[in-house]
């Protein structure tokens, strides 16, 4: 019985955002330490959507150079390109004939993303639980880490996993991932809508603070944040109908780990413009580092290419594995 491994992923869609980076990354560093981790870069669920083959090269050294700058240790943890393990794309078919249409039919991320042409989407986007099911199972993870919108989807991992250990009589084949869910995963909100996630599909530059933010970029971006004409209060509930407010002093609780509760003593009965200049500071004592590193690793693409090569074949190992056992159950490829 595997007791402590980690499967986690991003998808290689360029722009990573703090989001990305607080409601992630950042986590995926602390995980390292207690976990076996195998951390991938989601390049087969990148294109549910379409991407241009030449961007999605650079942005998979992009993100593999945001994980290495973020602290993600090559040499601990297994790093990869998803696409590189043709174990997830076969075990999700696996899947999707034991899935049924009626769970997938519950998902609301697909609602979200498909918007209101449906009909469009790629069949992709609309199985993609299936294939993040696949992800954690082939390396029969015992832990994932989750933010609130991917609840659902480990949820059908686990239905999967239960209706594939009856349906085929192998009692724990696969055992059931548990959520880790990380105090406080942090929900990071555009800076131009405190209704919408911050996202790196969105068209303004000023709805997000990128990894790669100069000083300037970021002062800018904050200067320019929407709030309201409120003074900052003191007790969190106050801040409720004031999702700009909230995601402002959100985000400056996390740099300094603190809590909410914290940070609105900090500030309370001020207006915006200072509390601005000390969360610019914050963010740039954080982020601007962070870029600073992922510039200077991807001087040395091969470098990169080399780490994720030595990673796929660490997990191509595990993988076949597990695809030679659930062929052997499923009567496949004498
Ligand atoms: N705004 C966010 N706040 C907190 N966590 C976030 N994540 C993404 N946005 C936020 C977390 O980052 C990890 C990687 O995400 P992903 O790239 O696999 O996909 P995503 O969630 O679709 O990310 P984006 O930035 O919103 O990209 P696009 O615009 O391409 O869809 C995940 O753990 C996610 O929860």
């Amino acid at each position: 019985m595997i007791k402590n491994r980690i499967l986690s992923g991003v998808q290689p869609t360029g722009n990573l955002h703090l989001g990305n980076y607080l409601g992630a990354i950042k986590n995926f560093v602390a995980l390292q330490q207690k976990f076996e981790c195998y951390f991938m870069l989601a390049d087969l669920h990148a294109i549910t959507i379409f991407q241009d083959p030449q961007q999605l090269k650079n942005n998979v050294i992009e993100t593999a150079a945001a994980f290495l700058a973020c602290g993600i240790d090559p040499k601990k943890n297994i790093i990869f390109c998803q696409s590189a393990v043709p174990g997830h794309s076969e075990l999700a078919w696996i899947f999707n004939c034991v899935a049924r249409i009626g769970w997938l039919n519950r998902m609301t991320q697909f609602k979200e993303k498909a918007g209101s042409n449906k009909e469009k989407a790629s069949v992709g986007l609309y199985s993609y639980p299936i294939l993040m099911a696949a992800d954690i199972l082939l390396y029969k993870a015992t832990h994932v880490p989750v933010g609130e919108d991917q609840k659902q989807h480990l949820e059908l991992c686990r239905d999967i996993a239960i209706k594939f250990n009856n349906d085929f009589n192998c009692k724990d084949f696969f055992q059931l991932p548990e959520p880790v869910i990380v105090k406080e995963v942090a929900r990071i909100m555009s800076l131009k809508d405190g209704k919408k996630k911050m996202s790196k599909s969105d068209d303004s530059e000023y709805s997000r603070i990128n990894l790669t933010d100069t000083e300037d970029q970021i002062i800018q971006k904050i200067k320019k944040a929407k709030t309201d004409n409120d003074l900052i209060p003191s007790k969190v509930e106050d801040l409720n109908g004031r999702d700009e407010a909230r995601n402002l002093i959100g985000i400056l609780a996390i740099l300094k780990n603190q809590t909410l509760e914290a940070a609105l003593k900090d500030f309370s009965g001020k207006n915006f413009s200072e509390f601005k200049n000390i969360l610019s500071d914050y963010l740039i004592k954080e982020i601007v580092p962070i870029g600073k590193k992922i510039k200077e690793f991807k001087k040395d693409p091969n470098n990169i290419k080399k780490i994720l090569k030595d990673g796929a074949e660490k997990a191509n190992i595990v993988s076949n594995q597990t695809l030679k056992d659930v062929h052997n159950i499923l009567g496949l490829a004498l």
